[in-house]
């Protein structure tokens, strides 16, 4: 069978950022599966780079009969675009093969797929887009039990993927290419604003220890990996995975670095903290989002301030860079949470520290919470919900040129964001008098204020 697997491409807007461009690893399972069973595989990644393939003829001129768009929320507009369009060419006579659609807005927003889809698959595809092309399955919706085995997966199409025009460098390792990879699915634990659980589920499958180092052997042969960025919720869920992972990397000797993204709770182990910097781990990426234990607790996290600090403090003594990854704006967040967050994140010094405005995706019990209780000021076109102030929030955390704003124009606010502004009205009086400092006066006296007066140059 022909088969193309496709993405959509990013909004102009989006309140999610949508400019790291990797590989897509869930497509990419796909295309090894559909290889392996000696299908051919056209893959166009409509997010990396917008395409006119649909209006090209693609589909016709090598006779598509599948086609499988990966869906998510953010990029929904430009999913139901190619979906309608493809449908119009098949309404025609044009082309006659089958639409599949997967990814994760299937599992949160189902009802939002049009009926003329012919299958949507909710979570895990690879058995379950092989049951569609062998036509082993009649439903329509079609959701398979997980596997249990993830070692039989294939290696990602790591061929077809470094000729794409991929970032393979990772901003807190200083050393390239940087190759990704997702190793485990699913997450046991319940956070408010996520909705990974109900993607995934809370059951934890993953790949082994040995075969992670398999395909890292893979890389360092065929396109000389330097390093390894796993983008995954969880990498450390697993103790006796990491360590057998560790010990694996150090008796082969593989000289290899990595990061990984993880919670705080599993880093508050020296042995294991210590073991994976033996191991080359060189930073991690952590969900701190709060340095507010009420915060925390609203965001059913189940972790403590206290094991923020833990974690932060044995990386750093083990030269582990971390990235902490915040979110503000949550309903009930108060200008003194924010300020506590602040105060943390300036007191243990982390290598770099990012906030997150909070948009309810949809799905998340946040989501569910803001739109029972009638919080939300603004909901968009693919349902995200927006809280009063969202706007304030973006421009002080993100900068106002950020393309985080929607096409909307808030009119509430809360306390908290009337705080904010008035640190954005003074931090925008600085950096006029400086500007007007610096055309005004002669360099010689500039050179000479700097240090003293704020953003000069
Ligand atoms: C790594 C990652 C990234 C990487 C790589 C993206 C990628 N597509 O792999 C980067 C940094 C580029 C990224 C960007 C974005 N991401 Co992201 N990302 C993840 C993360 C942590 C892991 C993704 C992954 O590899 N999963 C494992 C693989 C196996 O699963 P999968 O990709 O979903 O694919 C499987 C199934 O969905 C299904 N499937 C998927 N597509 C198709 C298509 C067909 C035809 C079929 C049959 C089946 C099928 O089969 C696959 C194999 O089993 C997830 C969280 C998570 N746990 O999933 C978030 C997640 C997917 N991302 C999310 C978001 C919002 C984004 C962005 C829109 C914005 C952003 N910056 O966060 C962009 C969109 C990029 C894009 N077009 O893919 C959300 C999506 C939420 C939603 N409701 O849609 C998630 C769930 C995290 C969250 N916030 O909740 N992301």
């Amino acid at each position: 069978m022909n088969i193309l697997l496709t993405t959509s491409a990013a909004p102009k807007i989006s309140p999610f950022f949508t400019t790291e461009k990797r590989p897509p690893l869930g497509v990419g399972f796909l295309i090894s599966v559909l290889r392996k069973e000696k299908h051919k595989v056209f893959f166009i990644d409509n997010y990396l780079e917008p395409s006119n393939f649909i209006e090209e003829g693609f589909l016709q001129d090598n006779n598509i009969d599948f086609v499988g768009i990966y869906a998510n929320t953010i990029c929904y507009r430009d999913t139901l675009r190619m979906l309608i369009e493809i449908n119009n060419i098949r309404e025609k006579n044009l082309w006659n093969g089958k639409i599949i659609v997967g990814g994760p807005h299937t599992s949160v927003a189902l009802d939002s797929i049009p009926l003329f889809v012919d299958y949507v698959v909710q979570g895990e595809g690879e058995k379950t887009l092989l049951d569609i092309i062998d036509r082993k399955t009649n439903e329509r919706i079609v959701k398979r039990e997980r596997m249990s085995n993830l070692d039989d997966l294939p290696f990602q199409p790591w061929d077809i993927f470094t000729k794409m025009g991929y970032d393979y460098s990772c901003e807190w390792l200083d050393i390239r290419p940087v190759f990704t990879m997702n190793t485990s699915r699913g997450c046991p634990f319940n956070c408010s604003f996520c909705s990974v659980d109900s993607i995934w589920g809370r059951r934890y499958t993953y790949l082994s220890a040995k075969r992670i180092i398999s395909e890292i052997e893979y890389l360092i042969e065929n396109y000389s990996a330097k390093a390894i960025y796993f983008r995954e919720d969880n990498f450390t869920l697993n103790k006796n995975r990491v360590l057998a992972f560790c010990e694996g990397l150090i008796s082969k000797e593989l000289n290899i670095q990595w990061a990984c993204e993880t919670r705080v709770d599993s880093l508050c182990d020296e042995e294991l903290v210590k073991l994976m910097s033996v191991a080359g781990c060189r930073a991690v990426y952590l969900g701190v989002e709060s340095g507010s234990q009420r915060i925390l607790d609203i965001l059913n996290k189940q972790i403590t301030v206290e094991q923020i600090e833990k974690a932060i403090r044995l990386c750093k003594k083990y030269h582990i860079r971390c990235y902490c990854s915040l979110i503000t704006g949550v309903p009930g967040e108060t200008y003194e949470d924010y300020l506590s967050t602040r105060k943390l994140m300036r007191r243990l010094k982390p290598y770099a520290v990012s906030f997150n405005v909070f948009v309810g995706i949809p799905n998340s019990q946040l989501y569910r919470y803001v739109l029972d209780s009638r919080l939300y000021e603004h909901i968009d076109d693919v349902g995200l919900v927006y809280l009063p102030g969202y706007d304030t929030k973006t421009k002080y955390f993100y900068g106002k040129d950020s393309g985080c704003f929607v096409d909307y124009k808030f009119k509430r606010q809360t306390k908290f964001d009337k705080q904010l502004l008035k640190h954005l009205n003074v931090r925008m009086l600085n950096r006029a008098i400086a500007n007007l400092v610096r055309t005004v006066l002669p360099r010689r006296i500039v050179d000479g204020l700097r240090g003293w007066i704020g953003p000069i140059s």
